[in-house]
């Protein structure tokens, strides 16, 4: 086709008139086997937490991490000496991060309700935050103490009360994690650290683990970015907790046309697909004159990269590609149906573009807010749905660890106007006690002796 296959394959959608449900089972997707591969593996995990406790998390430290543990609780001295030992640098960008993080979670704060809806008939919608949130940072083929920010900042938002915080042991500290994650949670005031990852880690928030004289107590949330491993815990722990979004595999599509700058595109492409070569990255553009350039930018791009195997094999994998379509209009649809996690968008007029689009976990407009922008330091939150399922769930945010309380609170009159329907209604479903549980209120109070 004459179009660039270096990198990206081509998945050619023009002149075809494809519905939402062909468009979904168009857009690249990471293989469904890896995922039913983790279900099983993962499921054996949590099991193995459950029942055996801290043996498990020995066991499987020394599996996974390559590290024998002593103590996986982190003791706050070790917390208070990595905030000693940051680098100035690195904490200056956290601490940037941590104020803008902060700003729009507390921006984010859902507001409580309160209605009348008749004389003496009051609802209030009650927000309040979960008591205890568990939250994981990842550490495998990289360390994420902005994680650590994006995680803290809306539980504590929110109000959270008590926090726990799981981060994989690392063999070249001394089985603790990776110092500038401590560093990053003593910043915050984090003071509950276990040195537990992986899916073992999820399980031991949720079920809760005791090991000698530490107790780690279950949490009532979790959340946190991960792989497909992390991801999969999440689900089949949402029965016993509440979970945020399944983040999992990072992801990046752009949206983009011919006025597009080739080089940003390709470097923004390159940086997320620089997270695991798993990484789905997807350009999505109705011009092959860009699609080639962008291609021409990786030859240049992608040797130079530090990590440039692990991008090449993200960039050449099944979760890649570029989407050529008709125009504008059908690029709309396919980042709908694709529903990235992140959602760059370099069109003219990005602004009303971006207004477009229904699914994504975060959209970043024009040749100016990168993904890592992001990643690391826009003020928003980068635990973002992955995996298509932004069509139904957003990214964490400070309502991700609250929920609302309904409270209902109705007079004597109130309630006996709508004596009539709620006996009607009772009836209709063969619940007479509940009509009974009405009008009994109406009904002059017996003499005591009577009912003695
Ligand atoms: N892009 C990742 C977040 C991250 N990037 C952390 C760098 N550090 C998932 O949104
Ligand atoms: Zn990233």
């Amino acid at each position: 086709s004459g179009l660039p296959e270096a990198y990206l394959r081509v998945i050619d959608l023009r002149g075809q008139h494809l519905g939402w449900d062909e468009l979904r089972r168009a857009v690249p997707r990471q293989a469904a086997s890896s995922v039913a591969e983790a279900e099983d593996s993962v499921r054996a995990i949590i099991e193995d937490v459950r029942t055996r406790g801290a043996g498990a998390l020995r066991e499987l430290a020394q599996r996974f991490d390559g590290v024998a543990q002593h103590r996986i609780r982190v003791a706050p001295e070790d917390i208070e000496q990595a905030v000693a030992g940051l680098d100035p640098a690195v904490r200056h960008g956290l601490e940037t991060a941590i104020e803008r993080t902060r700003a729009f979670a507390r921006a984010q704060r859902p507001r409580d309700a309160t209605v009348e809806v008749a004389p003496g008939a009051t609802l209030h919608h009650r927000w309040k935050a979960v008591r205890r949130a568990g939250l994981y940072i990842p550490g495998g083929l990289a360390v994420y103490p902005s994680s650590v920010v994006m995680n803290v900042v809306p539980a504590q938002a929110a109000g959270v009360e008590s926090v726990v915080l799981c981060s994989p042991p690392q063999k070249e500290f001394g089985g603790l994690p990776h110092p500038v994650v401590l560093g990053a949670a003593g910043l915050l005031g984090v003071d509950e650290v276990w040195a537990v990852g992986g899916a073992q880690s999820l399980a031991a928030m949720a079920h809760g683990v005791t090991d000698g004289q530490d107790v780690l107590e279950p949490v009532n949330t979790l959340s946190g970015p991960g792989n497909i491993f992390v991801a999969t815990a999440k689900r089949q722990l949402r029965s016993v907790v509440g979970v945020d979004a399944e983040a999992g595999t990072t992801e990046i599509a752009v949206l983009a046309d011919d006025s597009a700058d080739p080089r940003f595109v390709a470097a923004d492409l390159i940086s997320q697909a620089e997270h695991d070569p798993a990484a789905g990255s997807v350009l999505i553009t109705d011009s092959p004159e860009l699609a080639r350039a962008v291609a021409h930018e990786f030859a240049a791009q992608v040797p130079a990269a530090r990590h440039r195997e692990r991008i090449a094999t993200a960039l050449r994998g099944p979760q890649s590609g570029v989407v050529l379509t008709d125009g504008l209009e059908q690029s709309v649809a396919v980042a709908d149906a694709y529903a990235a996690e992140h959602l760059e968008i370099h069109t003219r007029d990005a602004r009303a573009v971006a207004g477009r689009i229904r699914n994504a976990g975060a959209v970043f407009v024009g040749p100016y807010s990168p993904v890592p922008l992001g990643d690391y330091a826009a003020g928003s939150n980068h635990v973002l749905p992955t995996g298509g399922t932004a069509v139904f769930t957003s990214g964490l945010q400070t309502a991700s660890f609250m929920k609302a309380v309904q409270v209902i609170e109705y007079d004597r009159e109130a309630l006996a106007q709508l004596e009539g329907d709620i006996v009607a209604l009772a009836a209709s479903e063969d619940l007479p006690a509940h009509g009974r549980a009405v009008t009994i209120r109406s009904e002059p109070a017996r003499v005591r002796a009577d009912s003695l």
